[in-house]
């Protein structure tokens, strides 16, 4: 899908705000030119169509005798740049005033303001990267752990596309070989006997097939995990919280009642982005809920039913009460972790009291006493010690996902009508067209927008 682009775009491609450095990018066929009437080199009265490429320059950005600021230029030219197109970066001073004005100064020569992911769009466009890589891009600016950036960049390295590709080009000769020996019947081809094809098929399906299993630990590394510390009130909730993320995130008192909203927070367990949500207490209060206590009991249940894991916490300094009980009850068929706290007190609740089969870890949320057990448990719940990531392609994309499940459902029909080659040729051509779909050879200019709309601008 090659397209020629005309016009140059530009943006800011720094986050806006007070800093050291702030980036002006620009990429297309004016950027040069415009580069030109803007910028006056401090050394030599060369000007940017006159540089080589990948080099810097330092000088002045003007708006005819009005001074912006003092710069920093990189040109680098087509087709060895980020969106094969000319780009200029201009590194100014990282402020509100001389990004906007620069940028205004760049729309006003002859530039338009680029669309959210639109450099990326371009070095999908141009070649240089196709859209499972493109895609990449994204993942690797969101990741929140060492893990996930792992995940992304294997990705824009190519390490999925390859996968992709080489089961795509499998698949498009044993389509031809089908092909022929329908338009051909009489020749001999060397045609593919019916066992030969459906070996093929298997083999393609069954690496497909191996592709979705990393699924799911390619979407908790990229999506992260929500936790809910649930309980009833004055137990320590948000004492556990405060232990967990290493900070007084929330208000701690004697006082029973004392979170009324959910309080969120994340920490990074082995590599995974977890959420922590402190919950208001579920169940009574010295006093009647208020309309404050209630809304806050309403959003905790919320919280629970939505939260992937859930950290039940219970007072061990008491026996279990009724709404320990009922919450117990509550947890029974989802992943939660039991948090028997205040062992520092004299303890009334025994882990065998509490029949049931989730995981109990007695903690002082108060003295700091266990926390890294409950870190571990954490781990243990949330990637099942089933994660081995040996730099292979994983799938994080719920789209990649989508379209190698369509595949893989396609090969198996393809396998099953044996006896006719149309029929199987039809169903191995729509698995080729979902595979193009995912490294971009076959795709829709909408979900091209939907894809890159995801993106920031300037990216
Ligand atoms: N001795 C002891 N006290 C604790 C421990 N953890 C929490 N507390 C105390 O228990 C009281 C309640 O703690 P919080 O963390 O506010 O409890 P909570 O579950 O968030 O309470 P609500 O927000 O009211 O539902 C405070 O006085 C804490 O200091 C512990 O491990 N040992
Ligand atoms: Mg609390």
């Amino acid at each position: 899908m090659e397209k020629i682009q005309n016009d140059t775009i530009a943006a800011i491609a720094t986050p806006v705000g007070e800093g050291g450095i702030g980036i002006i990018r620009l990429s297309g066929s004016g950027s040069l030119k415009i580069a030109d009437g803007i910028f006056e080199g401090k050394h030599g009265r060369n000007k940017p169509s006159g540089f080589l490429t990948y080099t810097t320059h330092y000088g002045l950005i003007r708006d005819k005798s009005e001074k912006i600021d003092e710069v920093i230029l990189t040109v680098m030219r087509a087709p060895k740049t980020y969106t094969r197109e000319d780009v200029v970066e201009i590194n100014c001073h990282s402020g509100i005033v001389p990004l906007r004005k620069i940028l205004e100064l760049v729309l006003a020569r002859g530039a338009r303001i680029a669309e959210p992911g639109e450099f990326t769009k371009r070095a999908f466009l141009s070649g240089r990267i196709d859209l499972s890589q493109a895609e990449a891009v994204a993942d690797v600016v969101r990741a929140k752990t060492d893990l996930s950036l792992k995940a992304a960049m294997g990705q824009l390295q190519g390490g999925l596309s390859k996968k992709i590709s080489s089961a795509r080009a499998g698949l498009l000769n044993l389509l031809a070989d089908i092909e022929a020996s329908i338009d051909f019947p009489e020749e001999d081809t060397g045609d593919v006997p019916g066992n030969m094809l459906a070996g093929k098929l298997d083999q393609c399906r069954i690496e497909l097939e191996g592709l979705l299993k990393t699924f799911d630990a390619g979407r908790l590394l990229k999506e992260g995990v929500s936790a809910a510390i649930i309980g009833r009130p004055n137990v320590g909730k948000s004492s556990l919280l405060n232990c967990l993320v290493g900070k007084e995130r929330a208000i701690v008192t004697s006082v029973p009642g004392t979170t009324t909203d959910t309080i969120e927070e994340t920490m990074d367990v082995g590599g995974v982005h977890i959420r922590v949500i402190d919950t208001a207490g579920i169940g009574r209060r010295g006093k009647r809920p208020g309309i404050i206590e209630a809304e806050g009991i309403r959003r905790a249940g919320r919280v629970m039913e939505v939260s992937q894991l859930l950290l039940l916490v219970l007072d061990g300094s008491q026996p279990l009460k009724a709404e320990d009980r009922k919450l117990l009850g509550r947890i029974k068929n989802r992943k939660a972790i039991i948090l028997i706290n205040k062992i520092d007190l004299r303890q009334k609740i025994k882990s065998k009291d509490l029949q049931t089969a989730h995981p109990a870890i007695e903690i002082s949320a108060k003295k700091n006493r266990n926390i890294d057990k409950v870190r571990a448990q954490i781990s243990r719940e949330v990637w099942g010690g089933k994660i081995d990531f040996t730099g292979d392609a994983v799938l994080t994309s719920i789209r990649h996902k989508n379209e190698i499940g369509s595949a893989v459902k396609n090969l198996r029909s393809a396998g099953s009508s044996a006896g006719s080659a149309e029929l199987a040729s039809m169903d191995i051509r729509e698995a080729i067209n979902a595979l193009g779909r995912i490294t971009g050879e076959t795709i829709t200019e909408d979900i091209l927008d939907r894809i890159f709309d995801k993106f920031c601008i300037g990216k």
